[in-house]
Formats: C-alpha cells, sequence, structure tokens
C-alpha cells in the first residue's frame, strides 16, 4: 500500500470509528529503561533533584505548564498530546533584546521534561539539553529557567527528551512554542504580523518510504558512495494529521488581510521528522531572515522549504485579491491538513491552490560573496546510515560511530572553526547545534557568505560547510534535528578545551 492510499484510509478510519473522540492517551509514556536496545548513557535512572525554590515573592515573567492535553485540529479530528499551558504551540514568549528573563516551568507529566531554547545564547545549565548537564524539570516538580534574551529575532522553545522508541514524547508531542525576541532596531515595515508552525500528529513507524521529496538525479551529490547501500532500511516515521499551528487546512480562522498590507510570517516547522515545502498561490515570499537572522540578500521565491528546527521570517505583499490556500506543495500533506486560508476582505469564494514551477531550495541566493577569514582548523565530519539496526530502526554514525562521542570534537574559546559535513546518507538531514550560530559557507559546492543560522539542512548525499566561531564556552549539543535520527546515535557533544 502506499502511502498516499494509507492516508486516505487512516482519515476514513478516523471519521467512521468516530475517533474523534479518540481516548487520551495521557499517562502513556514508556519507561525508558524498558526499551531495549537502548544506548548506555540513556538508560541510567536520573537523579531525583530538588525543585529550584522559586523566589519568595517574585513570580516569573513567564510560565509554561506542561501537561496532557487535547487538540481539535478539526471537527470530529481531536487528538490527545502533551502541551505547554494547554496551548498548541505553546504561549508566545515575546522578550526585548538584553532582558534578563525567568521562566517557571511546571511539570504536570509522570516523566523528567527539558525546555529547550533553540537559538537563544544562554549557558549549558540553562540550554535544556540533559548531554549538556541541563537539569530535568522534575515528575510533578517544576524549574525556574534564568536567561538573558539574545540574539534578536525569531526563536523557539521546545521539549529536548529523548523519545527512543515512544512516539508521545520529545518533539512527537505538542511541546513546541514561538519564542521572539524584539531588537530596539525592529523597521516594523509591516502590517500584520502571523505565526506559523507546520507540523504533523499521531506519528507511528512504518516502512513506506515517507520521503516524497526524494532527490532529484539531477541533484549535485557530491557524498554519492560509488556503490549502493542494498541494506533494506529501517522504520521510519510517519503521520496521517498534518496542521497549521492547532489547525488543519480549512478548520481554523483564515488569514484575513487587505489589499496593499505587508504580512510578515514567521514560519516554523516544528515537526519531529519532516521536511515541509510552502507556497502562497499568486504571492511571492520575501525571504529576510533564515532561522531569526536577518540575510544579506532578502529574495522573492515561490515556495519556501523548512526542515524540523528552522525558521524562515518572510513578507507577502498582498496584491492579488481572492481566497487563496496557503499549502504544503504535496498534495498528500496539504489533503491531509498541511495549510491555511488567507482570505482577502470582501472575497468570498473557494479558496484556490495552485502548484508552483517546480524549482530546488537554494539557501545561498538569500548570501553574498565576501571571502570569508581563513578558520583556525577545520573539522570534517560524516554522517552514514545502519539500515534497519535494532528494533528494525536505522541507526546513525558520526565519524564512524554513534553518540556518545569522548573527545573527538574540542574547541578552544574564540577559535574559528570550519565544519565540512558530509552526508553519505540518502535522507536530508537539517543539521542544528546548540548556543551558537554558524555562518554557511558552500552547499553542494557553492559559495556564499553572511547567512547565519543555528540549524541547516545537508541534502541526500550532499555535503555543507559551515564556520563556527567558538564563544559560548561551555558543552555543545550537535545534532539532526529529526527526533527519531537523534535518538538513534545522530549527536555529538563538542567540549570547549
Ligand atoms: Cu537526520
Amino acid at each position: 500500500m502506499k502511502r498516499r492510499d494509507f492516508v486516505r484510509l487512516g482519515w476514513a478510519t478516523m471519521i467512521a470509528t468516530g475517533a474523534g473522540k479518540l481516548q487520551p492517551a495521557f499517562g502513556k509514556t514508556t519507561g525508558l529503561q524498558q526499551v531495549p536496545g537502548l544506548p548506555q548513557h540513556l538508560m541510567v535512572p536520573l537523579e531525583p533533584i530538588a525543585p529550584e525554590p522559586l523566589t519568595a515573592g517574585r513570580a516569573a515573567d513567564f510560565t509554561l505548564q506542561i501537561a496532557p492535553m487535547l487538540v481539535e485540529l478539526a471537527p470530529q479530528v481531536v487528538i490527545s498530546t502533551i502541551g505547554y499551558s494547554n496551548k498548541v504551540p505553546g504561549p508566545l514568549l515575546r522578550m526585548r533584546e538584553g532582558q534578563p528573563v525567568t521562566v517557571d516551568v511546571v511539570n504536570d507529566t509522570d516523566v523528567p521534561e527539558f525546555v529547550h531554547w533553540h537559538g537563544l545564547f544562554v549557558p549549558p545549565e540553562v540550554d535544556g539539553a540533559e548531554e549538556e548537564g541541563t537539569p530535568p524539570v522534575p515528575p510533578h516538580g517544576r524549574r525556574r529557567y534564568r536567561f538573558v534574551a539574545k540574539p534578536a529575532g525569531s526563536r523557539w522553545y521546545h521539549s529536548h527528551t529523548a523519545a527512543m522508541m515512544d512516539l508521545h514524547r520529545g518533539t512527537y508531542t505538542g511541546q513546541f512554542g514561538f519564542l521572539m525576541i524584539d531588537s530596539a532596531n525592529d523597521p516594523g515595515l509591516y502590517d500584520q504580523e502571523v505565526f506559523l508552525a507546520l507540523r504533523e500528529w499521531q506519528y507511528f513507524l512504518s516502512t513506506m518510504d515517507q520521503d516524497e521529496m526524494a532527490a532529484s538525479p539531477n541533484d549535485p551529490m557530491p557524498e554519492k558512495p560509488a556503490k549502493p547501500d542494498l541494506r533494506p532500511n529501517g522504520l521510519e516515521v510517519s503521520a496521517p494529521l498534518y496542521s497549521i499551528n492547532d489547525k488543519m487546512l480549512g478548520a481554523g480562522d483564515p488569514i484575513r488581510v487587505q489589499p496593499g498590507q505587508r504580512v510578515l510570517m514567521h514560519l516554523l516547522n516544528a515537526s519531529a521528522a519532516l521536511i515541509h515545502r510552502v507556497a502562497l498561490p499568486g504571492h511571492k515570499f520575501q525571504v529576510i531572515a533564515l532561522d531569526g537572522n536577518p540575510v544579506p540578500a532578502p529574495q522573492p521565491v515561490d515556495f519556501i522549504e523548512i526542515a524540523p528546527g528552522e525558521r524562515v521570517d518572510a513578507i507577502v505583499e498582498m496584491n492579488n485579491p481572492g481566497v487563496w490556500i496557503l499549502g504544503e506543495l504535496r498534495d498528500v500533506a496539504r489533503q491531509s491538513g498541511m495549510g491555511i486560508v488567507v482570505e482577502y476582505a470582501n472575497q468570498q469564494q473557494r479558496a484556490q491552490w495552485t502548484r508552483p514551477p517546480r524549482s530546488r531550495w537554494d539557501y545561498t541566493i538569500f548570501g553574498t560573496t565576501a571571502p570569508h577569514p581563513a578558520p583556525d582548523q577545520t573539522i570534517d565530519m560524516v554522517f552514514e546510515k545502519v539500515p534497519g539496526g535494532p528494533n528494525g530502526i536505522n541507526h546513525w554514525l558520526v565519524n564512524g560511530k554513534e553518540y556518545p562521542h569522548e573527545r573527538e570534537f574540542l574547541l578552544r574559546q574564540g577559535g574559528r572553526y570550519r565544519l565540512v559535513f558530509h552526508n553519505r546518507s540518502d535522507d536530508s538531514h537539517p543539521l542544528h547545534i546548540h548556543r551558537h550560530m554558524f555562518e554557511l559557507v558552500e552547499l553542494n559546492g557553492k559559495p556564499t557568505a553572511g547567512i547565519k543560522k543555528d540549524t541547516v539542512i545537508v541534502p541526500a548525499f550532499g555535503r555543507a560547510t559551515v564556520d563556527l566561531v567558538a564563544d559560548q564556552p561551555g558543552l555543545t549539543l550537535f545534532h539532526c534535528h529529526i527526533q527519531q535520527h537523534m535518538d538513534f546515535g545522530f549527536m555529538a557533544l563538542f567540549r570547549y578545551a
């Protein structure tokens, strides 16, 4: 059965059985110790840690409550998940650049949790990654995170727990939200601001090849081995339901616009598994920032490709009155919910969709060609897949081995490092470095400069080169932002010497 048929069937079944009234899966959180084949470092039971006492009488700037919740994706389509403060996405956390911030996190679940502040320059003990030494928010306990809000731009926060075989943990849940750090210099050249998080729901393991964005034979593949790997692929993560924010296409309020308006769209891919491409027919996206950082050469594009962890800020000039679908390019994803209606004032017709002309997403068009300072050291990182290992799951190697790595990746404070990511696998991977920003140097041999990111897609059998200045001392986690890849080996720690 092809995935497309499955999705249709899945839908029909849900509706026919009244699955809109799904039994909440509350407490369905497999103990990590019960999962066979779990890496040693994750089997160590967590020490109970006394919650940090809250400052007497002083309320935090923000509070997040982690708890089971229901999400009505559409009438009769209600799913259960874990979320922040009963919202999906969680509450928008908006702060000024340089502002000292406190966030109280209350964990009303049975398992330890970590909230990661993605794209912020925060110390490792606050960053929200167990591997860097951040203490957990204990089950039925609370913890106060304190940090200074920086740098300015579109950031986000999400669960950073390992999920392994449990698709009701970590980024498989509704634990994600937007975090905006406003700069005093924002010219504010827009009339309306919208936040759009791309998501799938009800993840399951599947033998079906979910990669419908398979590389075209014309793509450059500098890392493709001479001999293809013929071992059978392992189970991958798929999903039958898609949404933008908490609503499937057509189920929520449209984005209401006036002719002539400039709408600033903050796109976030909060998926645990899939890269997405979205378009708004009849309009162009003027991309102004990638991962929250302004690009040197803003450009209009017909569609945006965005991987798990990435953000894209784009201004859309509303100069084509009508009713349109802003949606995923793949029909199956859009028809399963990934879209939102854009409705001009006084227009009532049926929402229209047309596919933009085929082309390849290319970060480098937003960059310049300025030369890069010579690095102090070049670090090669080779990524390989071990298809269908224990549990029938693909395992991932970084320079020949799964996480953990001991002292392979050492940084000296102030040093400039050129990281060369060699993707010797047939999947695209969004690679994320915590607590730092890096600059793109080259993508599949195409040079660029001035694009600063914290997550970069390295295409199947492709190569990306980035420069990292070691200016945030402390343990620094590196990983693929696809939850399953990260959980099964695709992770490394950078240490400062
Ligand atoms: Cu990956």
